[in-house]
């Protein structure tokens, strides 16, 4: 498939998706939410053993297109639908996605690409980046899972701050408050990503999955389900070739070659 607002590159099984609308400093119209769709689900990156996440230009995404729509004919826009339709999905699929998606946070990220970043399994960021809620300041609600991350990733009080003041925090910050993973200098940036999943793409994938699979539901959970889980999916784990592989590598004093399976 030709795509026209993303660029979708794979190689060494990671998968490369940067957001391309660098005038509209990556915000997202109907059809980059389409083709970004149809690049998580494309079978040859679905071959993959980790995807990338990333901006085109000088920003990360600056959230919905609010060129988009035109408010002086619509009287009652349903944002909800668009929601439903569009967002609600993208970070459902990123979260069920089995290999790991990482977030290269290359420059500002406001409304909902703020909040995809975190939707993401890791978050790298140049330390020129920043993270705004902008979402106050045209008069909305945090969307795109940031209600629901902010307040586990960096405590109530903080989650509620961004949100209600819509103020840009840096990357450095994000970092400190365990919003992000790491904070990376900008030159730096794509180098240190790349190379980090391309380790990670010769990981166990199939218990990265699972482990994404279990912490996620744990932020739901309460102990005796986690329990549960845990057994539940080692019994999965355990039945993988990589957990073979993985023992065998240590009797023999050797590294473990994964496969991913
Ligand atoms: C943009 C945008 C943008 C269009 C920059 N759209 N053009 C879900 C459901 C339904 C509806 C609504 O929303 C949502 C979820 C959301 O994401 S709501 C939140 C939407 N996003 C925002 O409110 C952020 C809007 N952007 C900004 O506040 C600033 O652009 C930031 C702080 C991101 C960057 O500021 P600057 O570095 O000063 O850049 P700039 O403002 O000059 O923008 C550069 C260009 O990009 C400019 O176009 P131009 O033709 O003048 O060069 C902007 O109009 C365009 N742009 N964000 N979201």
């Amino acid at each position: 498939m030709a795509y026209q607002t993303i660029l979708l590159d794979i190689a060494d099984n990671v998968a490369t998706v940067t957001l391309n609308r660098p005038d509209k400093l990556n915000a997202f119209s109907v059809e980059m939410h389409e083709e970004l769709r149809a690049a998580i689900k494309d079978k040859k990156a679905a071959k993959a053993r980790a995807m990338v996440l990333t901006g085109a230009g000088r920003a990360f995404c600056a959230g919905a297109d609010l060129g988009a729509r035109d408010l002086a004919t619509e009287e009652k826009p349903d944002l909800g639908a668009l929601l439903e339709k569009y967002y609600n999905p993208l970070i459902r699929a990123l979260r069920r996605l089995p290999m790991p998606v990482i977030a290269a946070v290359n420059g500002v990220a406001a409304g909902a690409g703020a909040n995809i970043a975190p939707g993401c399994v890791l978050v790298f960021a140049a330390r020129s980046a920043s993270f705004i809620q902008a979402f106050i300041r045209i008069g909305l609600v945090p969307d795109a899972g940031g209600t629901y991350m902010l307040p586990r990733l960096i405590g109530l009080q903080r989650a509620m701050g961004l949100a209600i003041t819509g103020d840009k925090i840096d990357a450095k910050t994000a970092a400190q408050w365990g919003m992000i993973w790491k904070c990376v200098d900008d030159d730096a940036l794509m180098d240190e990503v790349k190379e980090f999943a391309r380790h990670i793409a010769t990981q166990p994938t199939r218990s990265i999955g699972l482990i994404k699979r279990a912490l996620y539901a744990s932020l739901g959970n309460d102990l005796d389900s986690q329990l549960d889980l845990e057994r539940n999916l080692q019994r999965v784990a355990g039945h993988g070739t990589d957990y073979r592989e993985g023992v065998r590598a240590f009797l023999e004093k050797r590294p473990a070659n994964f496969t991913g399976a």
